[in-house]
């Protein structure tokens, strides 16, 4: 019998295949469809908008739109069938225009008119309603995407990888950071996922150069932060509440957060980060503004239980939002790709709405909490890497560990904290994006003043790591694969994938991957990975730290 979906896009796929009858995130069939029909779409934009650019011919807004269609697909971004129907209307008058694009690049290069071109995205039409939006969706399911299932694996590792790229490349250009070179292979490589002659070898390799292309992205990023907000340092973070009014921001953005912070201002209203927005208080251009008052609440799938205590306006700015609990959904704002039905939804940068909202709110209490340190981003690293290498040098440090990547709520999850409360006193442990919630507020400690636990970041500050791992092998004199450096990553959704790929691009073997192996991934793909990568699950906490340490 035909499933009401098909779904394995993130961790969290049912009993590790996929999600048929519902999504574990919260999306529906409906949902589920349209947004599978957001890739037909996309790839139909992909294939006009890349033939194009071989003509010479481009066109920012279709570039953008790329990036926003990309994005919308994450997972826990957009649950609104509405929100998305409207995406796809736009997504169809952005293929046309594309398509226009190529056929008047065509025509003026060769003199003739274009042929049309027989990729079958190309020749999307939207139904009139989302009823027949969602019908034309669920005949462009995962599943379609190819015959053969080495194929299809490989094929959905690159998009899985263009999607989060395309959210890190979102944020960048926020800030003005764009790189033609990346607009060129989003449509290059969606193109040829449409393109029935090409191989496995040739998505590999599409899927390794996607992860080349998102370092340069996640280059990009950080040079945005940094040139806006100061590089991250280190600072305390208090996790209480202050009295007054009070705004939570949930997600990834920080221009977003920055123009809250702006428009708030002397309004008696106090700001706090939740989830991945935690390490916001590390940057010195956003901890400037006196009523950023820290963090409130743990990671992102702790929303429910945490955020009907939080008796102010709350906005989610990306991923991850959960159905929200009716004790506050009537405070819950979305801004950006994300939404969810019957929630107000904010485009652009004026807060108004949020802001009335929290002064129509109930008063926070005072309430004094734990600090905990957050700001080493490379920038912050490098400055205490003499002491840092000094130590190595001296056996007082014997290992780095980077934990990191997404948490997610299914169980299992435990590893993470179980390992990082195991990893042996003489170690430091590096963090990144938010699977570090699970641990972070526990006490680890320093060796000679170097905190044991140093927290790199969000997902979005992917690059720093990357950075941090190439300075200590040129410190060391060698290879970032024969550091006392162990990787033992968690992931959950498409930006942790794509970081996967990146640290392939750079070659660097050995990673363990958890809590569960991603479902997309087909045996002989697998096999691929562990012969050339050694990339393996993780296992137990004891194991791999055996492992790791040589013990
Ligand atoms: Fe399931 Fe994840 Fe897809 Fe949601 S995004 S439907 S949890 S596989
Ligand atoms: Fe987390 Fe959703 Fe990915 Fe940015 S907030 S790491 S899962």
């Amino acid at each position: 019998m035909e499933s009401a979906m098909f779904c394995r896009q993130c961790e969290q796929a049912a009993r590790g295949v996929g999600c048929e009858v519902m999504g574990n995130c919260g999306k529906d069939p409906k949902v589920s469809a349209l947004l599978d029909l957001m890739i037909q779409g996309l790839k139909g934009v992909a294939v006009y908008a890349h033939r194009a650019r071989e003509l010479g011919a481009k066109d920012r807004e279709i570039d953008l739109f790329m990036l926003d269609g990309l994005f919308t697909r994450v997972t826990n971004v957009n649950f609104d069938p509405e929100d998305i129907s409207r995406r796809l209307y736009n997504c169809y008058r952005i293929k046309e225009k594309a398509r226009t694009l190529y056929e008047q690049a065509y025509r003026e290069r060769k003199n003739e008119p274009a042929r049309p071109l027989d990729a079958e995205p190309a020749r999307w039409t939207p139904a009139e309603n989302i009823e027949g939006l969602v019908a034309q969706g669920r005949k462009h399911g995962v599943l379609t995407w190819h015959q053969d299932p080495d194929v299809l694996s490989t094929i959905e590792i690159l998009i899985y990888g263009l999607m989060g790229m395309g959210a890190f490349a979102w944020h960048a250009t926020e800030m003005g950071k764009e790189d033609e070179d990346i607009y060129a292979f989003i449509h290059r490589a969606l193109a040829a996922t449409a393109d029935p002659k090409l191989q496995l070898k040739d998505f590999v390799a599409l899927s390794l150069e996607c992860g080349k292309m998102n370092l340069r992205t996640m280059e990009l990023l950080y040079q945005g932060h940094a040139e806006r907000f100061g590089d991250q340092e280190p600072m305390k973070v208090n996790l209480g509440t202050r009295a007054g009014k009070g705004i939570v921001v949930s997600g990834h953005d920080l221009p977003m957060l920055e123009e809250i912070l702006k428009q708030s201002a002397g309004k008696g209203i106090n700001v706090y980060t939740h989830g991945e927005m935690l390490p916001a208080n590390g940057y010195p251009g956003l901890r400037k503004y006196e009523h950023f008052a820290g963090n409130f609440g743990g990671a992102w799938q702790n929303q429910t239980r945490e955020l009907p205590d939080f008796p102010g306006a709350v906005i989610f700015n990306t991923n991850c939002i959960q159905r929200p609990d009716a004790s506050y959904a009537d405070r819950v704002f979305t801004w950006g790709e994300v939404a969810w039905p019957g929630i107000p939804h904010l485009e652009g940068y004026d807060f108004t709405p949020v802001i009335e909202k929290a002064l129509a709110l109930p008063d926070l209490p005072e309430n004094p909490g734990k600090e905990i340190l957050v700001g080493f981003g490379h920038e912050a690293v490098f400055k205490v890497a003499g002491a840092v290498v000094d130590a190595v040098k001296s056996g007082a440090v014997r290992h780095f560990f980077l934990i990191g990547g997404c948490d997610g709520a299914k169980p299992g999850r435990n590893y993470y904290t179980d390992l990082a409360q195991q990893v042996p006193k003489d170690c430091v442990i590096l963090t990144l994006a938010c699977g570090k919630n699970r641990f972070n507020r526990l006490d680890f400690g320093d060796i000679g003043g170097i905190p044991r636990l140093l927290d790199v970041g969000q997902c979005n500050d992917a690059y720093s790591a990357v950075r941090i791992a190439l300075a200590l092998a040129d410190a060391f004199n060698c290879g970032v694969n024969d550091l006392p450096l162990s990787m033992i990553l968690s992931w959950y959704e498409q930006k942790a994938h794509v970081i996967l790929l990146t640290l392939l691009h750079l070659g660097i073997k050995g990673i363990k991957l958890g809590p569960s192996l991603p479902a997309y991934v087909s045996p002989a793909v697998l096999n691929f990975l562990v012969e050339n990568y050694a990339l393996g699950p993780t296992t137990t906490p004891e194991q791999d730290l055996r492992q790791a340490l040589g013990t």
